[in-house]
């Protein structure tokens, strides 16, 4: 009797078997837990200690998109740590015993996605102790946020043109801009994503003094900003966003020498006295 079982069963059983098992890992996670505040860049640490084969659990939510660095490190103990990280389901994500060969610390080295909820267990091989445990977020932006690490951004008569993306909540992505003649610069940027990505826009000398910002002078929540320029200075552009919204952006610069938009009148006479540029050319419009 019985001969003609196939092996579909077993399979469902098996299956059923997993998922009961991550969800009842889940419940016991979530009842340990303790919670740790990610931020979308920089490091967070928490301090404690362990009795041998025991574990400490840690929640988190992943506050930007990128890589997110775990490193358990004994605290003046001779704590053998490890470390596992299980994700929102309950299964198993991520494992490490000695971070190198020389080490029995532990670090784990993620991908995450901004929103997703992890837990960490930190644990103890037959050893004791402090340790210190660091979350560091090191998040996909595509371009840097220091005026140290700004992107150039050149000029092609007068006018110059850039793409980039909000990444996470408070992102900053910072442009490089030599004036190519003495007058104004006017900058505006655009959001070109989402409804609601509210841009901000900052300006800044060659010494990061803070020359100008603006929040919702274009169209919409776009941002607008002129500020006067002397040429072969370096002026630095930061576009940022409001409300901590995210979204793809443009920039658009255009330079004008003083008095350029002046309009010639089409009849009678205009003066154009006192509109010499810097480069000693008249502009009449
Ligand atoms: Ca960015
Ligand atoms: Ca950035
Ligand atoms: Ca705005």
């Amino acid at each position: 009797m019985d001969k003609n079982y196939n092996t579909t069963p077993a399979i469902e059983q098996f299956e059923a078997r997993l998922l009961m098992s991550a969800s009842s890992t889940l419940a016991e996670l979530a009842a340990a837990a303790q919670n740790v505040e990610i931020h979308t860049t920089g490091s967070v640490s928490v301090s404690s200690d362990l009795a041998a084969n025991s574990s400490n659990v840690y929640k988190f939510t992943a506050a930007a998109t990128g890589y997110l660095y775990l490193d358990m490190q004994a605290n003046g103990s001779s704590l053998d740590s490890t470390l596992k990280v299980y994700n929102n389901s309950g299964y198993l994500y991520y494992q490490n015993d000695n971070a190198t060969r020389n080490s029995k610390d532990s670090r784990v080295s993620m991908y995450v996605r901004a929103g997703d909820t992890y837990y960490a267990v930190a644990g103890g091989k037959d050893t004791a102790g402090l340790y210190d445990l660091s979350f560091t977020s090191n998040p996909y932006d595509d371009i840097a946020n220091t005026l140290a690490s700004a992107r150039k951004l050149s000029l092609y008569r007068g006018s110059g043109l850039a793409y980039g993306q909000m990444n996470y909540s408070d992102d900053q992505d910072m442009f490089a801009v030599v004036a190519d003649k003495s007058g104004r610069m006017i900058v505006n940027l655009n959001g070109t994503s989402w409804a609601n990505f509210n841009t901000e826009l900052f300006a800044y000398d060659a010494q990061g003094n803070l020359l100008g910002q603006d929040d919702d002078s274009g169209s919409s929540t776009n941002s607008q900003l002129t500020f006067d320029i002397v040429k072969g200075q370096t002026y630095y552009l930061a576009a940022a966003s409001a409300n901590g919204t995210v979204g793809w952006y443009t920039m658009n610069i255009q330079t004008q020498f003083v008095g350029e938009e002046i309009q010639v009148a089409s009849t009678g006479t205009t003066s154009i006295g006192g509109l010499v540029g810097a480069e000693g050319k008249i502009y009449s419009s």
